[in-house]
């Protein structure tokens, strides 16, 4: 029996396996659960990432515009399937140095006196300023939820802010040099340092990527970059021959750390992304114990396969119930809408286990 280590959400979205299903993975029958009107200026609402918040959720929302601008929203529900997202994108403010102290504490804030003066000196030249923001993540972690998402400059890198409330956002540097994308944290410090995986890219649409991780003492200065995996070659398991990148959060579970991720092929018509999982060793993530040679869901339905980006399918987020096991993962669909699935610890880690490279 496997046991995923958190709390409990009994309100988390929820439908049992339909009767015969053979996979892993079951769509909820309701999908899309945001069509592509999700705000009033939106084209799009896809790879977006959703956490519990005050008894219903919260969420931060990729819209892109009707000129195809990508920018990220706040959104409310109730029930984690019905939202309501704002129709203005976040307004980030900056770290003041007061707050820097207290987050990363007095001695530690010493270490590096003079940052606050450069930051301030740097003015326009940092990556404060937005060019494009887009695929965030949402990450609970100590006493506040972390936000990462691909930001712009110079090329895409991992832009990170945090906030108490979903109303003040709180920027802080980007994590990496570009070109860089799905920065995805772990909920937990792990031998003392911040942890979040990613994709190292190029500034198009890149045909390669490994999943790397990074280590970080105050969510600032990142370091210790290993590499955790690659796409697989050859025959073996075509779908993640291309590309993969990591997904939604890690959930940990007695297990391993149970890690969604993407996989790429790329087809005489271009990319296709489907979703594979993997378990990642708990006290040092960057050793994969098991990982997915079948995929765990694919672009099958319409709302998958037709769309601005035919063949996607992009998980950013899932939800987990500590109690019973359930998991709502949440994804993009050939981006352009936003998909809900559902599966359990007890199903995904046996898969995985049984269908392993
Ligand atoms: C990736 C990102 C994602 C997108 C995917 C498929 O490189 O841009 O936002 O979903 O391509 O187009």
């Amino acid at each position: 029996m496997s046991r995923i280590i958190g709390g409990a959400l009994p309100h988390i979205p929820w439908e049992d396996k339909p009767e015969g299903c053979k996979r892993p993975v079951w769509r909820y029958w309701g999908n899309p659960i945001i069509g592509r009107e999700g705000n009033r200026v939106s084209n799009s609402v896809f790879n977006s990432a959703v956490v519990p918040f005050e008894g219903g959720f919260a969420g931060i929302f990729r819209c892109d515009s009707f000129s195809i601008s990508m920018d990220i929203f706040v959104g409310r529900s109730s029930d984690g399937i019905h939202w309501t997202i704002e129709d203005t994108p976040i307004q980030f403010v900056r770290e003041d140095a007061g707050s820097r102290r207290q987050r990363i504490g007095e001695a530690a804030a010493g270490m590096d006196a003079g940052m606050e003066e450069q930051g301030k000196t740097h003015g326009d030249g940092t990556g404060f300023v937005r060019e494009y923001r887009y695929d965030p993540r949402v990450c609970f972690l100590e006493d506040r939820y972390y936000i990462t998402w691909c930001n712009g400059y110079h090329g895409p890198t991992i832009g990170v802010a945090y906030t108490f409330d979903f109303k003040t956002f709180v920027q802080l540097e980007n994590a990496f040099l570009p070109c860089n994308r799905n920065g995805v944290l772990f909920p937990r410090k792990i031998g003392g340092m911040y942890l979040m995986l990613s994709r190292p890219s190029d500034n198009g649409h890149t045909p390669f990527g490994d999943i790397f991780i990074s280590q970080s003492r105050d969510m600032e200065f990142w370091g210790r970059h290993h590499h955790v995996m690659s796409p697989v070659q050859g025959d073996l398991s075509a779908w993640q021959s291309t590309k993969v990148g990591p997904g939604p959060i890690p959930i940990e579970t007695d297990q391993g750390w149970l890690l969604i991720y993407h996989g790429v092929i790329t087809t005489c018509n271009g990319f296709v992304y489907r979703m594979g999982a993997a378990l990642l060793d708990l006290e040092q993530p960057w050793k994969v114990l098991y990982r997915t040679r079948d995929y765990i869901l694919a672009p099958h339905e319409l709302y998958e396969c037709v769309g601005d980006v035919p063949n996607v399918v992009f998980p950013c987020a899932a939800l987990a119930d500590g109690d019973t096991g359930r998991i709502a993962l949440y994804y993009g669909c050939a981006d352009t809408v936003t998909g809900l699935a559902f599966t359990t610890a007890e199903e995904l880690i046996g898969f995985v286990k049984e269908h392993s490279l």
